[in-house]
C-alpha cells in the first residue's frame, strides 16, 4: 500500500524491531516528527522486552543510536530515544528493562495528549468563519484544524499546500475531509496568491525541530510561506509538542537541512540537469508569531528559557 493511502491507524505502529523501524522511518512509509518519535519510543520498548539481560544496555544503546540515524533533521527522534533512555544505562537489567518501557509507554502518551491540549489551544484562537493555510501534512495542525471546525460547526475554510516532491499536502487533504473540514488543495506556489486573494486568517504549520534561537525547522516551502504571510501581517502559528525543542541547540548542535534523492524530483535524469532536494528550511523567529506546544504559547524569543528550563541534565544522550 502507498504510504499517502495509509489511515492514521495504520500508519502508527506498535513496537518495531529498530532495524525495521529504522527502514520505514528512513522510506518515509512511517513519517511526521511526532510520529517517528513514537516510533522510535515504541521499538525501545519492544528491545527491552525481548532482548537478554546480559545484552540488553549494549542492545538498547545500539537500537537507539541506529534509530536516531533514520533521519536527520526532526529532533523528535533523538528526543524520543534520549528521554526513552535518559538515566537508565547503569541500571540492572530487570530495573533496565521495566523502565525502558515505562519511558517508552510514557512518550508515546505525553505526545498524543499534547496533540490534544494543542488543538485545543489553536481551536480556541482562530476565530469562526476563519480561512487558514496550512503546509505539508503535520499531525498536529491536522489536529488543530479539525478542532477549530468542529468548535465552529463546520465554519472555517483551510487551504492545504501540496509540498512536492512528496505531496504531503494529500494526505492533510485527505485527513481533513475526512473529518468534513472545508479544504482546497493548493500547489506550492500558489501559497502566496492564496494569502493574498482568499484573505487568510491564520497560517497553521507544525514542527520538526524548534532550536534555542526561537527558529523552525519544517517542511521545505515553510519559510517562503512564513515569509508571505509576514508581509501581509498574517499570523503564523507553529503547533509544536515540547518533544519538538532541541535542548541539542543549547550546545549549538543545530539540526542538519535532508536533502534526498534526486529521482524525487526528476525520475527520469535531464542530460545535463543537476538536481538539489532539500526537504526541509529554517523559519527565523521574526517570521513567526507563536509556537503553541501542550504547556501553552512560547514566543519565539523565549524558546531558549524554556528549553532549558524543561530537559534536564542530558547526560549520556546520543
Ligand atoms: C513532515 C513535516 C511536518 C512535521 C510536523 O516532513 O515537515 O510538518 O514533521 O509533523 P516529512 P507532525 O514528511 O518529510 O516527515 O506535526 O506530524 O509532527
Amino acid at each position: 500500500m502507498m504510504w499517502h493511502a495509509m489511515s492514521e491507524a495504520e500508519r502508527e505502529p506498535g513496537a518495531l524491531p529498530p532495524a525495521e523501524a529504522a527502514e520505514r522511518i528512513r522510506s518515509m512509509e512511517i513519517r511526521g516528527a511526532a510520529l517517528i518519535g513514537r516510533t522510535a519510543a515504541r521499538s525501545l520498548a519492544g528491545v527491552a522486552k525481548d532482548t537478554d539481560a546480559a545484552a540488553l544496555r549494549d542492545a538498547l544503546q545500539a537500537a537507539g543510536e541506529m534509530l536516531v540515524a533514520a533521519r536527520p533533521t526532526a529532533v523528535s527522534l533523538r528526543n524520543g530515544v534520549n528521554l526513552t533512555l535518559d538515566g537508565l544505562r547503569e541500571e540492572d537489567p530487570p530495573v533496565l528493562r521495566e523502565a525502558v518501557e515505562q519511558r517508552a509507554a510514557r512518550y508515546v502518551d505525553d505526545s498524543l495528549s499534547a496533540r490534544d491540549r494543542i488543538a485545543e489551544q489553536v481551536a480556541e484562537e482562530v476565530p469562526k468563519g476563519a480561512t487558514i493555510l496550512t503546509h505539508c501534512h503535520s499531525s498536529l495542525a491536522v489536529a488543530c484544524l479539525i478542532a477549530a471546525s468542529e468548535r465552529h460547526g463546520g465554519d472555517l475554510r483551510v487551504f492545504a499546500d501540496e509540498t512536492r516532491p512528496w505531496h504531503q499536502g494529500h494526505i492533510t487533504s485527505r485527513l481533513l475531509a475526512e473529518a468534513g473540514v472545508d479544504v482546497t488543495l493548493i500547489v506550492d506556489s500558489a501559497a502566496h496568491l492564496i494569502l493574498e486573494a482568499e484573505a487568510v486568517d491564520r497560517v497553521v504549520v507544525g514542527a520538526d525541530t524548534i532550536t534555542a534561537d526561537g527558529a523552525l525547522y519544517n517542511k521545505i516551502g515553510t519559510r517562503a510561506v512564513a515569509l508571505g504571510a509576514h508581509t501581509m501581517g498574517i499570523p503564523v502559528l507553529c503547533a509544536a509538542e515540547t518533544h519538538k525543542m532541541s535542548p541539542y541547540s543549547l550546545d549549538g548542535v543545530f539540526p542538519e537541512v535532508e536533502e534526498r534523492n534526486a529521482e524525487e524530483v526528476l525520475p527520469e535524469p535531464l542530460p545535463g540537469v543537476k538536481v538539489r532536494n532539500p526537504v526541509f528550511d529554517r523559519t527565523p523567529p521574526g517570521l513567526i508569531t507563536r509556537f503553541i506546544t501542550e504547556k501553552g504559547p512560547v514566543d519565539p524569543l523565549e524558546v531558549g528559557p524554556f528549553i532549558e528550563g524543561h530537559f534536564g541534565a542530558r547526560e549520556g544522550w546520543i
